[in-house]
């Protein structure tokens, strides 16, 4: 409708709708409110103007008056609310069986690592129809991955992994940008996603990878030693990670964690923090040792060992049937 004169980016994604909807309601409603008061100001400057002889009444307040201007706009915030609610919950949730696209941002790039094992830089390929989940963490400052098309924008930090998701839902090209200011080029970490037709992203999956990043994760896995503590049949000194993934874990003091992205990373950072009940704290930390994407090899090692992930055991190739990586985990617990 506005081709040479859009108002809004490209709608790309299955949430772009949805925020749209819900930003237009609210242009509505403020626009309306806008009108009425406006008119309001002319009308009764003009109705109560000053005229001769003719004295202002004070009025002493008004409950059914009162009550309307108190009880319609509650309404009306409350639907915001819910609304605005609803389409959060949505983008706050990725789909369980979305395919994985582990990001490091640093100044000033975005590296892309897909589960699958290719590695992009400022460029991102996905297939239309399919949902993408994005693990992100940072190198250096606060970052934020942003894309118009989509509507999604999430902070990236440093130390932790944020999440972000979408189905992009028409082929073509879309900007990427860096949406929290982080240096002095700031401006040029730019990048772009690339939706492409399902038989398309075959072919382009099928050039250039060195494997899944899960197999990578093991060979990093067994290079730093972590084999030697946690072994499959549970005999280390280390618990066994089979079927770790999406578990809710005991520990030591009491508390009850989910095994989520960022409980596996902090178990590799900060293995004190949050000591699994049962066990010794005598892991090491591998702070400074793994890089960034080292981190994610491993992280996506461990959760290949989860029966929780169907998505993922494939990538891992490797891994044991699900219902024996389980039962192994349960034996040990
Ligand atoms: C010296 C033996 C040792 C080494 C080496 C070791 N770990 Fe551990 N790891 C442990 C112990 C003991 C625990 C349980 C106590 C704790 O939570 O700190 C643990 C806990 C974990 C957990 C949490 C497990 C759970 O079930 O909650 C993860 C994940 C983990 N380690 C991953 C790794 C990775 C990855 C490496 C290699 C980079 C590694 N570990 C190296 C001994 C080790
Ligand atoms: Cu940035």
């Amino acid at each position: 409708m506005f081709d040479n004169f859009p108002l809004w980016p490209q709608r790309a994604s299955t949430m772009a709708g949805n925020v749209d909807a819900l930003y237009i309601f609210l242009l509505m409603v403020s626009g309306l409110m806008t009108l009425l008061i406006s008119v309001c100001v002319v009308f009764f400057a003009a109705k109560f103007r000053h005229r001769p002889g003719v004295q202002a009444e004070p009025i002493e307040g008004s409950t059914p008056l009162e009550l309307t201007w108190s009880i319609i706009p509650m309404g009306v915030f409350l639907v915001i609310f819910s609304w605005g609610a609803v389409v959060f919950f949505q983008e706050r949730t990725p789909p369980r069986d979305a395919t994985e696209v582990y990001v490091v941002a640093k100044q000033w790039m975005w590296k892309l690592e897909h589960a699958e094992g290719q590695r992009e830089i400022n460029e991102l390929h996905v297939p239309v129809g399919r949902d993408v989940k994005m693990i992100m963490t940072s190198q250096d400052a606060i970052h934020s991955f942003y894309v118009p098309a989509f509507r999604i924008k999430q902070d990236v930090l440093p130390g932790r992994y944020t999440v972000a998701w979408f189905r992009a839902t028409k082929p073509g090209t879309y900007h990427l940008f860096c949406a929290e200011y982080c240096g002095t080029q700031h401006s040029g970490m730019i990048g772009s996603v690339v939706v492409m037709e399902p038989a398309q992203y075959e072919v382009w999956m099928s050039g250039g990878s060195t494997g899944p990043l899960s197999a990578s994760g093991e060979k990093v896995f067994a290079e730093l030693g972590c084999a030697t503590c946690h072994r499959p049949d549970g005999q280390g000194r280390g618990p066994n990670l089979q079927g770790l993934f999406g578990k809710t874990v005991q520990l030591e003091d009491g508390r009850t964690v989910t095994a989520d992205e960022n409980y596996i990373r902090e178990s590799i950072l900060d293995p004190g923090a949050k000591v699994l009940k049962g066990f010794k704290p005598v892991m090491p930390t591998f702070q400074g040792i793994v890089s960034e994407e080292q981190l994610n090899a491993l992280v996506a090692y461990v959760k290949s060992l989860s029966s929780t992930r169907p998505g993922n055991a494939m990538a891992a190739g490797s891994t044991s049937p699900p219902a024996k990586a389980s039962a192994q985990r349960s034996q040990v617990q």
